[in-house]
């Protein structure tokens, strides 16, 4: 019986002390938690960014209700978004970020924020959205926001924020928006922007606008673009234009067929476009103007099946244009191969085009075509005489051209006839054509019912069956069919 006692007794008195102990550390939990709680209030009170309308009484969380803030449900300060219009300029250092264990998201986009960024910055450990966006902070990147490893989404675009991009970057692994445009950046790009593996949005681009006002604020990123950008295999846009970057374009593209969105332009970059464009099959926008790229337009960027925008102006482009264009190209919004060698004939095929809505070919070496765009009415759209200005061989009687000579061994064939001329020609041949076709189209049903025997094609198609598909090929066709409507035809 006495063990049995005595066990109890002493089950009951662990259990005392277990409550009291229990007890206790509630109390002395409950009682960091309200001082970490008091810290916030003060850091907010004492940081300035709100007037001295917003006031708190320690104990309460009225802060929680000042606009801009957001508590979570432990009554921590989880969201700090100024609202638009305030006015913080040099209160950033004032900001105790020690004091917000729990914050994840602080935007100060266009609150007019100077002076560099406190690396006290650092210390906000669960930051995962960043937004400094729009003020007129300068100095480096701290090095300390390379322990901010929640972070998601980084924007500082809108800065003078200058020297060069920290290799530490490489520590955010869980970045996917980094925007450092419009800044006045420098050096290399890092290599270990390749540990940035969940990275959608890279863009580094300068602002247009500060190089033609001549000011002296643009990022100046220097050096080749890193090979090891292709371990970035969730990018969808990828803009690094208005730098000065060099070297080809080497990057392994296969493993960046999540691309959208690439724009390369107004850097130094030469060598070849690369085959390895072929994987792009999602990207809508290519952009690598103002270059030096060299080499003619890969067939392969027919495989780009979703491009849209296709802008390749000021560069060293060279081949010709129709074994591109013409068929393959005809879905694209817009076309800029302009101040290129590009030489070839004008892709009369992007009459048809659906969705045209820009094509400039102009200051390239297109062969001799005779211009009378004039003449159709739905030809080329949004298209003027100077989508093939600078072309020296194009001719037309019209402004810029010069007259196309007759009987030039060059001339296209149809060069000393008038559109109007030749329409009139056109309709009454159309029917005499039809005509002729109906009758061969009754003569060789009836040659098919003596025998089964396929004849090879003509060299020119199935007349009928171009006619169908195109009526312009037609037109072409009958063209040159006719000998340039000779009258012996
Ligand atoms: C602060 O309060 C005063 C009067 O109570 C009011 O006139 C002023 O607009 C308030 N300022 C802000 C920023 O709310
Ligand atoms: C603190 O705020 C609470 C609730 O808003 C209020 O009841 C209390 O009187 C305030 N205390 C002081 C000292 O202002
Ligand atoms: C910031 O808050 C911490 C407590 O979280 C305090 O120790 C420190 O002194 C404060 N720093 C400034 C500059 O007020
Ligand atoms: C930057 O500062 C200048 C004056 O120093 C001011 O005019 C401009 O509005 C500021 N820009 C931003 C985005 O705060
Ligand atoms: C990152 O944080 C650790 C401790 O949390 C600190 O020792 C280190 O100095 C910080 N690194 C930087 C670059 O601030
Ligand atoms: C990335 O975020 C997830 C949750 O969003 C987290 O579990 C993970 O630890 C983060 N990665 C790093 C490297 O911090
Ligand atoms: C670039 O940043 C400056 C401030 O540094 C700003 O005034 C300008 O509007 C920004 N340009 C763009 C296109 O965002
Ligand atoms: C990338 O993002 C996914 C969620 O979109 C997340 O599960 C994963 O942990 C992230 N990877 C890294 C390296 O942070
Ligand atoms: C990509 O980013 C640029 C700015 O850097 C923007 O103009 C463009 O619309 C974006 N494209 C897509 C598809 O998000
Ligand atoms: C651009 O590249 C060429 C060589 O390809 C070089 O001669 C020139 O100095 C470069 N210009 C700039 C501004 O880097
Ligand atoms: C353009 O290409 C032609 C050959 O197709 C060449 O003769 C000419 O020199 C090139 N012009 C320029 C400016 O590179
Ligand atoms: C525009 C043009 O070159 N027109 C010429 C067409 O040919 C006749 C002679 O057949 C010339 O007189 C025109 O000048």
């Amino acid at each position: 019986m006495a063990p049995s006692v005595s066990i109890s007794i002493n089950l009951v008195l662990a259990l005392w002390v277990l409550c009291i102990f229990t007890h206790s550390t509630t109390m002395v939990v409950a009682a960091a938690k309200s001082s970490a709680l008091e810290l916030e209030a003060k850091a907010l009170l004492e940081s300035g960014w709100w007037s001295s309308n917003y006031t708190t009484n320690g104990s309460s969380l009225s802060h929680c209700l000042w606009p801009g803030i957001f508590c979570g449900v432990g009554g921590s300060v989880v969201k700090i978004g100024m609202v638009y219009g305030v006015h913080l300029g040099d209160k950033f250092r004032k900001f105790n970020f020690s004091s917000f264990p729990n914050l994840e998201l602080l935007h100060l986009y266009n609150t007019g924020l100077q002076g560099s960024i406190p690396p006290e910055i650092g210390t906000l450990s669960k930051l995962a959205y960043l937004s400094l966006s729009m003020n007129n902070l300068t100095g480096n990147l701290p090095l300390s926001l390379a322990n901010l490893t929640q972070l998601e989404t980084f924007d500082i675009s809108s800065n003078l924020i200058s020297g060069s991009i920290p290799k530490e970057l490489g520590n955010l692994k869980n970045l996917s928006f980094l925007d450092l445009s419009n800044n006045t950046l420098t050096g290399p790009l890092p290599s270990t922007l390749s540990l940035l593996t969940n990275l959608t949005y890279l863009s580094l681009n300068s602002n247009q606008m500060n190089l033609r006002t001549l000011s002296l604020a643009w990022n100046q990123i220097s050096g080749f673009i890193p090979v090891e950008i292709a371990d970035c295999s969730s990018l969808y846009n990828l803009t690094l234009s208005h730098n000065y970057l060099t070297g080809t374009i080497s990057f392994d593209m296969s493993n960046l067929y999540l691309l959208v969105y690439l724009d390369l332009s107004y850097n130094n970059l030469s060598g070849f476009i690369p085959r390895t464009i072929t994987h792009l099959t999602n990207l809508e926008t290519l952009s690598l103007d103002w270059n030096q790229i060299t080499g003619s337009i890969p067939m392969e960027i027919t495989d780009c099946s979703s491009l849209k925008h296709l802008s390749l102006s000021h560069n060293y482009l060279t081949g010709n244009i129709r074994s591109l264009i013409g068929y393959y190209l005809r879905f694209l919004n817009a076309i800029d191969l302009s101040h290129n060698n590009i030489s070839g004939d004008i892709p009369f095929e992007l009459w048809d085009s659906p969705s045209l809505e820009l094509l400039d070919f102009s200051y390239n070496n297109l062969n001799r075509n005779k211009l009378f765009i004039q003449f159709i009415p739905n030809g080329y759209l949004n298209c003027t005489p100077y989508t093939f200005i600078g072309n020296k061989d194009v001719c037309g009687d019209i402004k810029g051209f010069p007259p196309c000579i007759p009987n030039s061994p060059n001339s296209s064939p149809n060069n000393n006839k008038s559109i109007v001329h030749q329409i009139k020609i056109v309709v009454p041949l159309s029917f005499f054509l039809v005509f002729l076709l109906l009758g061969c189209i009754f003569l060789s049903r009836r040659g098919d019912m003596k025998t089964k025997s396929d004849s090879s094609e003509p060299k020119n198609g199935d007349l009928f069956s171009i006619w169908n598909y195109d009526g312009k090929i037609a037109y072409e066709d009958i063209i040159k069919a006719t000998k340039d409507f000779d009258i012996s035809y």
